[in-house]
């Protein structure tokens, strides 16, 4: 069994419950088993500014699915819970984006794991924070608390 962590985002509609149907859609495939959840956090938008608010959370999970497979299987929950993307990086009903699939790195047209922002995106590290402060990323070498420790000081 591989763990992931699967970062989770919402800004149009009811973004909590959208959060929620999506973490009860992946816990809901055979392969895939929720072991954690973090909490939501609020959160401002990065990217397009002219936006609602985000609710973000990350979860871990325990799959046998490949990471293809597991991408796969967050690109259908997106388009079951109606994802609109009329402008790139604007409003959408929810997001899944593979953060971390064991000690892997992958670099394919479909699939970046690491996540490529993973490092400069609160929204994204403070939960896996909440999860996983010492795990260690594959490719910068430091764990996800030092990451957030200087990801904050710079933005003080
Ligand atoms: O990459 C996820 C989508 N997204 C988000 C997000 O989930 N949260 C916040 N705060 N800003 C974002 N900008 C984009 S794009």
């Amino acid at each position: 069994m591989a763990v992931a962590f699967i970062g989770l985002g919402s800004n149009l509609g009811d973004k909590q419950a959208n959060i929620k149907r999506a973490i009860e859609m992946l816990n809901g495939h055979e392969e895939v088993d929720v072991t954690k959840i973090s909490p939501n956090y609020e959160t401002e938008p990065v990217g397009y500014a002219e936006q609602d608010n985000f609710f973000n959370a990350v979860v871990a999970v325990e799959t046998s699915l490949t990471p293809l497979k597991l991408l796969e299987l967050c690109l259908n929950i997106e388009q079951e819970l109606k994802r609109v993307r009329k402008i790139k990086w604007g409003p959408r009903t929810i997001d899944l984006d593979i953060l971390l699939y064991d000690d892997l790195i992958i670099k394919t047209e479909q699939l970046t794991v690491p996540h490529p922002y993973l490092h400069e995106r609160w929204f994204a590290l403070k939960p896996l924070n909440d999860l996983a402060p010492n795990l260690i990323h594959p490719v910068l070498g430091e764990s996800v608390s030092e990451l957030l420790a200087e990801l904050e000081q710079q933005n003080d």
